[in-house]
């Protein structure tokens, strides 16, 4: 394989390239962004990047900056330094609304076939949580599955409860229970990895998935700190995204710990993670039917027949109106720049009527 098919490289991405008369380009893919700073590895060796101004004023948002997992069209200008002319399709988008920004999205991680969505045993296995991330993920059409770290700080008890619940909440997706610590279920993982294929660990800030990283490099590359046991409280650690290429030859991205995993417009997201619930939706007697108090509601009854959980009903709602509550947003903000414009338009008008 060459460096590039190491890194993911595939032929719907050269073909994109030879369609597109982008040839006279060196092929790349980010793999650390840090404030617009970028590293580009194109195999073999790597390179400092930034992007063009062209690129920059054409980017209507965020999103269209470089990601780390993106393929770039760079052009080097030394040995070390380069400048991306061009960000090739995304075949996925991991992302979240913006912190602090109710109509703007953030991009995690781009071009991932794989999200390990990765939770703690000791505090930090939360369906209504999973479920959220299982939103992101089916939006983007990657494929999720559940890693529960720390199995050495919790009892068989314990474990054999978060199962019960998973079954509980219909979750069908895979999932994996291993410890960092004795690498108890650690195969499980590295078995689930195939050469070629892109990876992400996300999860909330201290779960282990830098650790998980390490483990599965089997050399101690990223920073991990030492979680205080007795408040069981993880200092943040990862400040940068990294791609990284496994010796099986599995792609693997690291993210910052999330503490916020706000909705963008993941309708289809949601369909999925709630697929139960919302199938039975379309069943309710009146098509507005809002699943409070109508008669013929089928959610309502599939939760009395203890068919649907209630918990997840109710996070499927919460997760809903976030969605909704983002497009309207949205919505709102593109209707206020379009009166904008036309404000502008008229003026425009009116001062060279009175030239
Ligand atoms: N006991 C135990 N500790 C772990 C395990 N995995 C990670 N840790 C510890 O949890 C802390 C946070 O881990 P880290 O990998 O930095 O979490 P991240 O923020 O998700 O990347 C570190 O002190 C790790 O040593 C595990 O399976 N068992
Ligand atoms: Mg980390
Ligand atoms: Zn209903």
């Amino acid at each position: 394989m060459t460096g590039l098919h190491k890194l993911g490289y595939t032929s719907e991405i050269e073909l994109f390239i030879k369609e597109n008369g982008l040839d006279s380009f060196q092929i790349g893919r980010i793999i650390l962004e840090h404030r617009e700073r970028y590293i580009v590895s194109i195999g073999e060796k790597e390179f400092d990047a930034e992007i063009t101004g062209n690129l920059r004023f054409s980017a209507n948002s965020r999103a269209d900056f470089p990601a780390v997992g993106d393929w770039v069209a760079i052009t080097a200008f030394d040995s070390e330094m380069a400048i991306i002319h061009k960000v090739l399709p995304r075949k996925s988008v991991l992302e979240r609304q913006a912190v602090g920004k109710q109509s703007e999205k953030q991009i995690i991680s781009t071009n991932i076939d794989v999200a390990f969505i990765v939770q703690s045993i000791d505090n930090n296995f939360n369906i209504n949580r999973l479920e959220r991330y299982l939103t992101i993920c089916y939006s983007a059409g990657i494929i999720p599955v559940l890693v529960v770290t720390k199995t050495d700080l919790a009892n068989p008890e314990e474990i054999k409860k978060a199962v019960e619940e998973l079954e509980k909440r219909e979750k069908k997706i895979r999932s994996i229970f291993l410890s960092n610590s004795t690498l108890e279920g650690f195969n499980q993982i590295e078995q689930e990895i195939e050469e070629a294929k892109t990876y992400c660990l996300i999860g909330s800030s201290g779960v282990g998935k830098s650790t998980l990283l390490n483990n599965l490099l089997k050399k101690n590359k990223l920073e991990t700190n030492e979680i205080s046991r007795s408040t069981n409280k993880g200092k943040h650690t990862t400040t940068h995204r990294e791609l990284l290429v496994l010796e099986n030859g599995g792609i693997i991205i690291d993210t910052p710990g999330m503490r916020e995993l706000g909705m963008t417009e993941n309708v289809e997201g949601i369909q999925s993670t709630f697929k139960e619930i919302y199938e039975l939706s379309l069943e309710c007697r009146f098509s507005d039917c809002t699943h409070t108090s109508e008669r013929g509601c089928a959610i309502l009854a599939a939760i009395e027949n203890g068919i649907v959980d209630s918990a997840s009903f109710e996070n499927f709602q919460k997760i809903q109106r976030e969605q909704q509550h983002f497009q309207a947003t949205v919505a709102e903000k593109r209707k206020k720049d379009k009166e904008f414009g036309k404000m502008i338009k008229s003026i425009l008008k009116e001062k060279k009527k009175n030239k």
